[in-house]
């Protein structure tokens, strides 16, 4: 082999996708990122997630693999495992799911078969694909029931989960989601789990940075298998994990990942991961989260004292899910404008929506990534002010609109310069 291909930077081999990752850097520097599900990871999660550990094939777990040359992968991979389980405080852990999805269909695979009945959290409520949505595999294989929250709180409604437990008998009842931006009375759930006999996962993809910086209660305790991703809150390479303190369990989903729903490893993620889990058991980690779920508050309020509905009338966590229709705009709608200065965030159905996604009513708006890069309460307060500015702004005629979006466009582009990320 040549040596240009050891030795070539992406930008010289190959200028398309080099210009384009280039480009996405700028895109990610010049914007303020709101959408929940995202983050930034640090420069050593950047530099593990591009190693040469990618080129290692290792199917099984440390200490019993079915490749030799493993004794590296071995390090990496205990380490994430080892990290995970302080962090966590929870005795086993599977570190290999590549994505949170990935992670919910081991559990499906390790616990049920084939027409099982499982009772989630509805997607409109703030549930997720993975829960048993219906184009979804674990909609189309099993018997999904899906509870809901109540229409004038926005909050679980747990004697509704009760009774429906009782009626369906689920073999698996699923917390968490995507958008639900409060609490979960984790206990009432192994309550009403115990009921009937159910498992009981805890999908924690969400809210798990939270969680390990003790900012956010922790489902471990209660459920018998907690699920997460490593992106959101924990702000890691982009997979997933497994965790249990059963051990009868984790016998079980071990084989279920691999071999059961996925094949070699990514260690190269495996690596990144093992790097933010590192980062996430340092008091810097808990001042971050601490920050996320304060300035999350700050930008509720702040869309409230504007008009804005806030759906369950504010937050626990990162996510704030807003109502747009009380300003009269879609969840499209309200995403485009705040496209247009620089904002991303992304439309998402509010708990009893219109299914299709052009009707839906909601916005969904996340403070971890915005934490991370350094906003504090004044950034938010003043973020918070840009979105309602724009949500006023779309109901003036052109010319006044165009002069409020350059205006706040502008305001946009000074946070973003004061705030520079990679380098
Ligand atoms: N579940 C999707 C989200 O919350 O945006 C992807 O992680």
């Amino acid at each position: 082999m040549s040596k240009s291909y050891f030795q070539d930077r992406l930008s010289v081999r190959d200028p398309l996708i080099g210009q384009a990752l280039e480009n996405e850097k700028k895109r990610q520097q010049g914007q303020i990122e709101l959408i929940a599900s995202e983050n930034s990871v640090s420069q050593a999660t950047l530099d593990a997630l591009g190693s040469v550990i990618t080129n290692k094939t290792v199917e099984g777990y440390p200490g019993n693999r079915f490749h030799g040359g493993a004794a590296f992968a071995d390090v990496v991979e205990q380490a994430a495992i080892d990290r995970a389980k302080k962090l966590f405080d929870c005795d086993y852990v599977n570190v290999q799911p590549h994505s949170g999805t990935q992670a919910n269909q081991a559990v499906f695979f390790a616990l049920l078969q084939p027409g099982d009945t499982v009772l989630s959290l509805d997607l409109a409520a703030g549930g997720h694909l993975s829960h048993g949505a219906k184009p979804n595999q674990s909609g189309r294989w099993f018997t999904i029931h899906s509870y809901g929250v109540d229409r004038e709180t926005g909050l679980i409604d747990y004697d509704n989960v009760e009774a429906m437990a009782l009626e369906h008998k689920p073999k698996l009842i699923i917390a968490g989601g995507s958008s639900y931006p409060r609490e979960i009375d984790f206990k009432r759930m192994r309550e009403i789990a115990d009921k009937v006999g159910a498992f009981y996962l805890v999908d924690m993809a969400h809210f798990a940075g939270l969680v390990a910086a003790g900012v956010h209660p922790s489902p471990l305790p209660f459920a018998d298998i907690v699920t997460c991703t490593t992106t959101k809150t924990l702000r890691g390479a982009r997979g997933g994990l497994v965790l249990t303190n059963r051990e009868d369990l984790f016998k079980k989903i071990q084989p279920a990942v691999f071999p059961g729903v996925q094949g070699s490893a990514h260690l190269a993620t495996i690596a990144g991961k093992a790097v933010a889990l590192g980062e996430a058991l340092t008091p810097e980690f808990k001042t971050y989260a601490a920050g996320v779920k304060n300035n999350a508050q700050v930008l509720a309020r702040v869309l409230q004292d504007r008009g804005v509905r806030i759906v369950s009338g504010g937050t626990d966590t990162h996510v704030v899910l807003v109502d747009v229709s009380s300003k009269g705009l879609t969840g499209q709608k309200a995403q485009d404008a705040l496209s247009s200065i620089n904002i991303t965030s992304n439309k998402n159905p509010i708990p009893f929506d219109s299914p299709r996604p052009s009707e839906w009513k909601g916005l969904r708006l996340g403070s971890s990534a915005g934490t991370t890069r350094g906003f504090g309460a004044a950034e938010f307060e003043l973020i918070g002010g840009l979105i309602a500015d724009i949500f006023d702004a779309q109901f003036l005629e052109a010319e006044k609109r165009i002069a409020v979006v350059e205006k706040c466009l502008a305001q946009v582009q000074d946070l973003c310069a004061s705030f520079p990320t990679y380098a």
